[in-house]
């Protein structure tokens, strides 16, 4: 990860390349900022993940599985917000997975503070990874910096390889672009080569990774890429001077 970009808060992030995103300094953002800041030094212990999509992409369906996966190795705990219902995460829970629902009551994105608030009901002496799946869209949620150490953007077959120059913000905020549901791919006009060449057109940075939580293609890469994160944010915790 280019550490110069992650230093920058998400919400005014500067474009990369000739995609315009709009610089965004409104007041709310920069309340945002503020909130995600003091959310990243609460958290420094643990890897923070954002997992965002449109809607149906996957995101909790991956999380179940990789709950599955990981027992025993990490702790995981996952923060799931939708505009309505307890659903994802009764799913969650019913896998295994220690879950906590956010009610946005309609709104299209996770902001800052609601995560403040879970915060104190999760046991975070005893989590090595929280996990936030925002509210499936690909616009509203690239702007609001949740604190994570990481952003994860699915993107499934069926949508079309078009996406990341139509929502360029969310690629260009994002470390890593999951192609999910790729058991499908047989069966739907999408170039995963396309996609990613797109999304690194608009950030150099972003890795790929075609995954099928069905099928379990990709699945491996990924829980190494979460443990991997997980150590190296350990690592860094450690080398600080201890307050
Ligand atoms: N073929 C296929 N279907 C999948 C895969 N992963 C998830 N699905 C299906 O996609 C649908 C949506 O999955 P969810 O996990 O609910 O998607 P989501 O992104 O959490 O949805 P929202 O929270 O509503 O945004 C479900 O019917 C899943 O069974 C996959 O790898 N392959
Ligand atoms: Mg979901």
């Amino acid at each position: 990860m280019n550490e110069e970009m992650n230093a920058k808060p998400k919400s005014n992030r500067a474009p990369v390349g000739s995609i315009q995103c709009e610089n965004t300094s409104l007041n709310l953002l920069k309340a945002n900022d503020f909130v995600a800041k003091a959310i990243k030094e609460r958290l420094a212990h643990m890897l923070v993940l954002n997992i965002c999509s449109s809607p149906g992409s996957g995101k909790t369906t991956l999380l179940q599985e990789t709950g599955r996966r990981l027992k025993g190795q990490l702790n995981m705990a996952v923060l799931v917000g939708d505009p309505e219902t307890d659903r994802d995460a009764t799913r969650l829970k019913e896998a295994g997975v220690n879950a906590l629902q956010i009610v946005t009551g309609g709104m299209c994105h996770i902001e800052a503070q609601m995560i403040l608030q879970a915060l104190d009901h999760i046991d975070l002496d005893n989590t090595d990874v929280l996990i936030i799946e925002n509210v499936g869209n690909l616009v509203c949620p690239a702007a609001f910096d949740l604190g994570e150490d990481y952003r994860v953007t699915l993107l499934s077959a069926t949508e079309g390889d078009d996406k990341p120059k139509k929502y360029p913000r969310m690629f260009l905020t994002s470390e890593l672009m999951l192609i999910s549901k790729s058991d499908l791919l047989p069966y739907v006009p999408f170039s995963v080569e396309a996609a990613g060449n797109d999304a690194k057109e608009i950030n150099p940075d972003i890795e790929t990774l075609a995954i099928s939580t069905i099928k379990g293609d990709g699945m491996d890469q990924w829980c190494n890429w979460i443990r991997k994160k997980a150590q190296q944010k350990k690592q860094m915790k450690n080398a600080l001077p201890q307050t």
